[in-house]
């Protein structure tokens, strides 16, 4: 490298020092919401800590013994990972010192857990939903995972917090978001107003802002689905598929597929390149096997922010009003003009002739 070269590259490798952190971002914008106290500042930054956390904790998998399974079967009846049990408490912890939120539902505990606040100035005001570790079965093989989460405010605050005040229809968040722990980790999240990424910068422990204003492409030319339960799909699925693997130079099909087989990943992926994600009822899981509360919502509410659209094939997602905590839900999510045709597909509308 001649000197030139040498500073060029010296000048771009602290470039980031200029970036917006996580921080500066939050309180920027909760000045500009009236009356605000801050509690909704703190809370994201007890999410984004414990998420560093369990990013160290994962990065060193295989030097030290936390990869596998821990032998228990969590609620779900899916065999636990370490890791998931880690995540949890993680963020169960990091959750109940802040002091922000009133209640916890997570995938690795079958009921809500009511949180006490400690601080003295009363109970924390918000509900947040998470999986901790999702596609932690990956792990192992140095796959990305990720935490989902979904927070909502208490609905009334005079009623101490329970599992009913938990069950609200996604259209209710108030924020959700997601941390993939992939090549570098990444913090997603939306509070409505447009959807914003940040990168880890491991040297200074902070998440900065390297993707402002996140949006999803209409269209695009990637599928994501677990083509191994094709024989399980319902008609307008296997129709859809079809029709995504004939050739047709103007809409650029075949489509390719790609599945990591980590929600997260696969999810992240397609916000940023375009494409869809679908997990569908099959035989094995007649409703699908994602968690509408804290897999399905937080990431519809995302995709819709970004300008996407998600679906369980016939409603859209967030208007679903849940009846259990840990209850499941077909999903298709993703580019919004991809959702359209798949859902048009599952109507009957159409064949993959048409
Ligand atoms: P998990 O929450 O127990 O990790 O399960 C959810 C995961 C998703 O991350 C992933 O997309 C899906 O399950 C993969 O399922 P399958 O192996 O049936 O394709
Ligand atoms: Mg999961």
């Amino acid at each position: 490298m001649n000197d030139d070269a040498h500073e060029t590259f010296e000048t771009e490798a602290t470039d980031f020092l200029r970036m917006e952190t996580l921080e500066q971002f939050i309180i920027e914008r909760q000045g500009s919401f009236p009356h605000s106290t801050g509690a909704f500042s703190r809370l994201l930054r007890d999410i984004s800590v414990a998420g560093k956390i369990v990013n160290r904790d994962m990065r060193r998998a295989g030097l030290v013994d936390i990869a596998g399974a821990t032998g228990e079967i969590n609620v779900q009846g899916e065999v636990q990972q370490k890791m998931d049990a880690l995540a949890h408490r993680e963020f169960v912890r990091a959750l109940k010192r802040g002091g922000e939120c009133c209640l916890i539902g997570s995938e690795e505990h079958a009921e809500a857990i009511p949180i006490k606040a400690n601080s003295g100035d009363g109970d924390g005001e918000y509900i947040v939903l998470l999986d901790p570790l999702d596609g932690s079965s990956n792990i192992e093989v140095n796959v990305s995972v990720g935490t989902i989460f979904s927070v909502y405010r208490l609905p009334d605050s005079s009623v101490p917090p329970s599992l009913d005040a938990a069950l609200q229809a996604g259209i209710h968040q108030v924020a959700a978001g997601y941390i993939v722990y992939g090549s570098s980790t990444m913090l997603v999240y939306t509070t409505g107003q447009g959807v914003n990424g940040f990168t880890l910068e491991p040297s200074i422990g902070e998440f900065l802002l390297s993707h402002p204003n996140i949006t999803t492409p209409a269209t695009a030319s990637s599928y994501s689905i677990n083509e191994g339960n094709y024989n399980s799909f319902q008609r307008g699925l296997k129709e859809y598929i079809k029709w995504m693997q004939i050739s047709d130079k103007e809409s650029g099909r075949p489509y390719s597929t790609r599945y990591i087989g980590s929600f997260v990943s696969d999810f992240h992926r397609n916000l940023l390149k375009g494409g869809i994600y679908i997990y569908p009822a099959t035989t094995k899981s007649p409703n699908g096997k994602l968690r509408l509360m804290y897999e399905a919502n937080p990431l519809a509410y995302i995709v819709e922010q970004a300008g996407g659209r998600a679906s369980d094939g016939v409603m859209r997602i967030m208007d679903k009003q849940p009846e259990t905590l840990h209850q499941r839900t077909p999903l298709y999510i993703g580019s919004k003009d991809m959702v359209l045709m798949a859902e048009e597909f599952l109507s009957g509308n159409r064949l993959h002739t048409d």
